[in-house]
Order: C-alpha cells, then structure tokens, then sequence
C-alpha cells in the first residue's frame, strides 16, 4: 500500500524497525537492509524493540540493489551533516537519488529501497529525494506528505521549546499534557530594530511555503522542467520582496536596501536559536558585519570574484538583449526572456548556459551561509542561508534577493512600457471596489494575533510515542471580502481575469508614491476569472477563497490518529501555497494607509488553453497548477510587471482598472 510510504517520515533519525504512526505500526525489515549496527542483534530481538502499542506490521521486501557509484556515492553522504540545494554537489545527489526512487518498478520495491537508504543516508537527503519522488511518480501522486515540520519541528521552532515538549512527551501522561509555548519572538530584544519582522521572517507558514516551492520546482532532474518555472521564480521571490517590504512599512523601517556590492561586509547579524539535539547540530550565527569569503569545503572552490563575473556576464545578456548558449546567441524575447533569464539567474538545470553564466544565486545563499567558516576549519556545518526550509528568518535572504530581483527589473526596464490599449478591456468599465471586514468598517483591513497549535510528535526522535503540541503566536487578519461593481458596454457577454493588489499608498518620507517605485510594491492578493453579462455586474470575492495562498489548515495540518492520512487526498503539491494568515500585511495601530488595485482583463487574452480547472490550483498565483501549464498567458505581475512612462497611479488606469483608498489596522490583541 502506497500509504505506507508516508510512515517513513516519522521521526527522521530513527532506524525504520521502530514503531511509527503514533507508535502503532512498524515496519518489518528483513536483517540484511538494516544498518549494520542493528545487524549484529538477533532479528527477532531487533523487530520487536519499543514494540508493545504496534498493532500493524509491515512487510518489507528483500531486494537486492544496484551497486552502481551514484548509489554509493549518495550512501557515503555525511548522515549528520547539513544539506542544501543550493550546493551544486548536494543537487546531484539529491537528483541522483530522486531517479533511483523514480526508477523502481513497484511500490513494494520502492519501499524496500527507501526503508534501505533512509537508515543510511543524511535524513534531509532523503526526506527531499523521497518526496519529490512521490510528487511526481503517477503511483504515488495522490498521497498527501506530512507537513515539512513534523519531521523537522527543530528547522521552524526555537530549540527550548523543543526540549520542554521532548521532556512533556516522554515524562507526562496524555490526561496530564499541554501544549508548549512558543514566544512570538525570541532570536533578538528591541535593540535590534530588524526583529520587528521577526514574526514575519520566522513564520511557519511563510518558511514552509518556500520550501514546498522549491520542492516542487526542483532546481535539476527531468521535474525542473515546468513550464515557465525561471518566470515563475522570479515572481514569486519578487512577491516575497514586496510583501517584506510592506510589513517593514507597517513597522516604521525602511525598505529593504539590496546586497549588491559583495566586497561590503553584511550590516545585519542573525542568531537562529534553531537547534537540533537529535541531528547533533546547532545552526551557526553570523555576526554584525560579517564578510563573505571565497570558499574551499564541501566540493566547493568558488571566489567571489567569479560570483562578479556571473553577475556581469549576466547584466551584458540583459542590456544586449541576447545571452550565450551552448552553442550560440539566443534573444531575450518578450514573451520569454524573462523565463530564460529567471533558470539563469536562480541557476536551474535549464539556463541556457550553465558554464558560462554560473549559479549566482544559488552560490550567493551558499556563500552567505558559510562566512563563518568558508575553508571548514573549523568544521562548522552551514547557516541557515543554506536550506529553503530555514532561509526566509535571516535578514540577508531580504537583501540578497532583493539584488536577485534588481537583476531581474534591469531586464523588466528594457522592455516597452504596456500602452493604454494593451491594458484596456474595451466595454469593460469597474465603476467601483470596496472591501468589507467581518465586523468593521468599510475599506478597512483588520489585522491581530492569533494562537494556533501544531503536533510535533512526528519529530521528536527517540522519545516515547505519545501527542505533544507547539502552540505559537503568528499574525492574523479578519476575514474580508470584495465587492466589485462592474459595467460591461459591449455586445455580448464577456469573460474576464480580475487581478487584485494592495500597495502603501506613500513612501518613507509619508509622501504619495511615484509610480515607478510603487509599482514594485504591489502585492498580489487574488486572481481569478469572472463572467460578465451585459449591463451591470457585481462580484463578491472572499478572502479566504485567495489565489496566492492555500488554507489555513493545509499549512498547518495535522497527521495523526484523529486525522490520518487520506487514502486519495490531495498530493503535496497542494502545499506550497502563501500561507493565508499573512495574507494581509500587519498595517499599524493608528492605519497604514495603502491603495487596493482592481484590473479585469480580456480573458480571450489570458487563457491558457481551454481549461481553468486542475488539482492543487488554490495558490495558483505564487506556484501553478500541479502539471498543466502556468493558468494565465500574461507576464507574471501584469500590469506591474515593467516600467511604465505614468507618474502616478491614478494616471497609469483604463477604464477596466480601479482604485480604492483604504487602511490596514493592527489590533494589538491576542486571539486564543
Ligand atoms: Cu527561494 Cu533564494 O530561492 O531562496
């Protein structure tokens, strides 16, 4: 049964014959596919140990395996060292790995080769190999993963409240048990005025977003290749760009300055408090103004000169208008260039040219995550820059991609600016948007925070079974909803894609925005088509039904006894997805004044063949629809996307665009 797979994410350090499943199943492995440790005991002694709450034991299959160098070379992998895609070795590996567990014919196979590599190989390895393997083979699609953090509590949660819950769960009877408190903020005091995003860059949702991203558009292998996968990274970290740049708004800081001259050293220190005593392993901190070095460690000699070189080579395809391949030139088109420069940049398996453009951004992640000790003498595993689970909490990530995403805007400004006609839907007039709260006032966004729990029983190896909540503080807004009054003059009726963003409506100075700078502040909130009969229409859009964010419960959902995995349930996929309750940025006490932006445009132009359905699309927006193409032709940010010859915003609209003043207030309130 497919759904036995999904055992093997349970507690992550442990050899696979112990109990999973809240302690109620357990695997039974024939003796030659155990590590060799266990080997030594007698098999009936070893597949009974902790054994007295199993009430179901699976069967594994003796297979032999293929002796083949990738096998042993990903079996050599340091099981307690840190993992990172951003390491071109590591990706190869991983890669590696992912088409050995693609390769096997059966389920039952499968099993029995993940049950052999998950005692042996780095448990970060495989956890990422295996389920990128699931995502994408046809058999095992449709199961749903446990969430990233109750394998690994210990990458999103401070590592005190972790040893409070080892000791709850091993010591306290299940009548006698209470969740564990997780402060809203525990990596700095006040002194230091970047840990007023604190709850923001330390959000659960929002790093468990980014790593389903990256899982499901891996960087290399046959999955890398999605449609529009180099676009779509681009927007989606320029999204996080400006959604950061928003709640730095709301909490009196300035926009995020982009790290662009790698020779300065990097102003802001970070001190993860991340620490996991089963893995044996601390995450290191980078101190105030560290600088980066060239690196010799990990299979790695990369200087930063060479990180210059990338960057320059890179700017000149921009500005030429054509970049270099394997075997000639290639135009950056405006339907693609973007796409193209997006593989390019990250770097992906699909830049056009690996050789000659390198792996900027991938290597910058790595070279930030190994300033403190770039030639491993001191034998330090990497920061937390060097993991997509982990990357988001670091100031830096902000300031490294916001030069990823000045890269990118330097291609954006080459680009003609979208005439009037080209945005215009003609007949299509909105006459008006507002958005009303549950229990508010009109054109008001309401923000607070909010209490919720997480399992993490999952992860705490080498305890007794048992239930054990996280309980955590995270922002939170009232449910809203938009009321849109739209008139179509034309002759029939009509279908349209309606586009919703928010955006501060004044700068740092608290003066109205120009255009230019604001148009990069827009953050998306909602997407979705709409039918427009002739004469007046009304559109009512609820909040919590976002293109750009997946449901509460899906970030945070449970796997255990009340709540066991589905048999057909949606597939991880499904995961990746803003998380809803940061939809809206914190505002402020007194109102963050801000602008709502409403567009409907011509859907004849934004389809994308003839469907609009498909499986895991909620967060369409931030991650596609799992394996159909990208669900709107436009450039992703449309109309926001380039530059534009407008002052101001007001002057920017067509008549099938609108505007609406409105505020942001924070409740300074905690919600149970
Ligand atoms: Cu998502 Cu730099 O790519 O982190």
């Amino acid at each position: 049964m497919a759904e036995n797979l999904l055992l093997l994410y349970d507690r992550p350090f442990e050899p696979c014959f112990l109990p999973k499943g809240l302690g109620k199943k357990s695997f039974k492995v024939p003796p030659h596919l155990m590590p060799e440790r266990y080997q030594a005991i007698p098999e009936s002694v070893v597949n009974d140990i902790g054994h007295e709450y199993v009430n179901d034991k699976i069967n594994v299959k003796d297979i032999s395996f293929p002796d083949s160098v990738q096998f042993r070379e990903i079996l050599a992998f340091p099981r307690q060292s840190g993992f990172s895609l951003f390491i071109p070795k590591h990706r190869e590996i991983a890669g590696n790995l992912i088409q050995i567990f693609r390769g096997m014919v059966s389920i039952d196979d499968l099993l029995a080769i993940a049950v052999y590599t998950r005692d042996r190989v780095n448990p970060y390895l495989f956890n990422y190999a295996l389920s990128v393997a699931l995502i994408h083979r046809p058999d095992t699609q449709h199961l749903e993963l446990p969430a990233f953090i109750q394998s690994f509590p210990y990458k999103f949660l401070d590592g005190r409240a972790l040893q409070k819950a080892s000791e709850e769960i091993s010591v306290v009877p299940d009548e006698y048990k209470i969740p564990i408190e997780v402060p809203l903020t525990y990596t700095a005091t006040g002194l230091e005025e970047e840990q007023r995003l604190a709850y923001f860059r330390e959000d659960i949702g929002v790093n468990s977003h980014h790593w389903h991203w990256h899982l499901v558009y891996p960087h290399s292998g046959n999955e890398a290749n999605k449609d529009r996968r180099g676009e779509l990274f681009f927007y989606m970290h320029q999204q996080i760009i400006a959604r950061y740049n928003f709640e730095r708004f709301s909490n009196n800081l300035n926009r995020v300055i982009p790290w662009s001259d790698w020779h300065t050293p990097i102003k802001e220190a970070y001190f993860p408090k991340l620490d996991s005593q089963v893995a044996a392993r601390v995450w290191p901190a980078r101190m105030e103004n560290q600088q980066i070095r060239n690196i010799n460690r990990d299979n790695i000699s990369a200087t930063i000169g060479e990180l210059i070189q990338w960057n320059s080579r890179i700017a000149d395809g921009i500005d030429s208008g054509e970049v270099r391949t394997k075997t000639g030139f290639m135009k950056l088109t405006e339907d693609s260039g973007i796409d193209v420069l997006g593989n390019m940049v990250e770097a992906s398996v699909l830049s056009p040219n690996q050789d000659y453009y390198g792996d900027l951004h991938n290597m910058g992640h790595v070279f930030i995550s190994l300033a403190h000790d770039p030639d491993f003498r001191y034998l330090e595993d990497a920061g937390i820059m060097s993991d997509t689970a982990t990357a988001m909490r670091d100031p830096v990530f902000y300031r490294w991609h916001g030069h990823i995403d000045e890269v990118f805007q330097r291609y954006k400004a080459t680009l003609n600016a979208y005439t009037k006609d080209q945005m215009d839907f003609k007949g299509i007039n909105i006459n008006a948007v507002s958005v009303q709260a549950t229990d508010g006032e009109k054109n008001n966004f309401y923000t607070f925070w909010q209490k919720s729990s997480i399992q993490l029983s999952g992860g705490l190896d080498f305890r007794k079974w048992g239930s054990v909540y996280a309980r955590f503080t995270h922002l939170q807004h009232q449910p809203f909803t938009y009321n849109i009054t739209v008139t179509n003059n034309s002759d029939k009726e009509r279908m349209g894609t309606c586009r919703i963003f928010l955006a501060p409506r004044q700068d740092e100075r608290k003066v109205d925005f120009v255009f230019r700078d604001q148009r990069k502040m827009f953050i998306e909130l909602d997407r979705f088509t709409v039918t427009l009969k002739q004469g007046s229409n009304t559109i009512n859009r609820l909040s919590s039904d976002s293109s750009v964010t997946i449901p509460f419960d899906k970030t945070f959902k449970n796997y255990n006894e009340a709540n066991p995995p589905a048999q057909s349930a949606l597939s991880d996929y499904c995961r990746c997805g803003w998380p809803n309750h940061m939809l809206i940025p914190k505002g402020t006490v007194g109102g963050l004044h801000c602008q709502l932006f409403v567009m409907i445009s011509d859907y004849e132009i934004d389809k994308v063949g003839e469907t609009t359905s498909g499986e895991c699309k909620d967060a369409m927006s931030y991650c596609g629809v799992k394996d159909q193409k990208y669900p709107d032709k436009r450039a992703m940010g449309y109309p926001f996307d380039r530059p534009s010859n407008y002052q101001t915003l007001q002057t920017f609209l067509t008549s099938n665009m609108i505007v609406q003043n409105c505020k942001i207030l924070f409740r300074d309130q905690v919600v149970e």
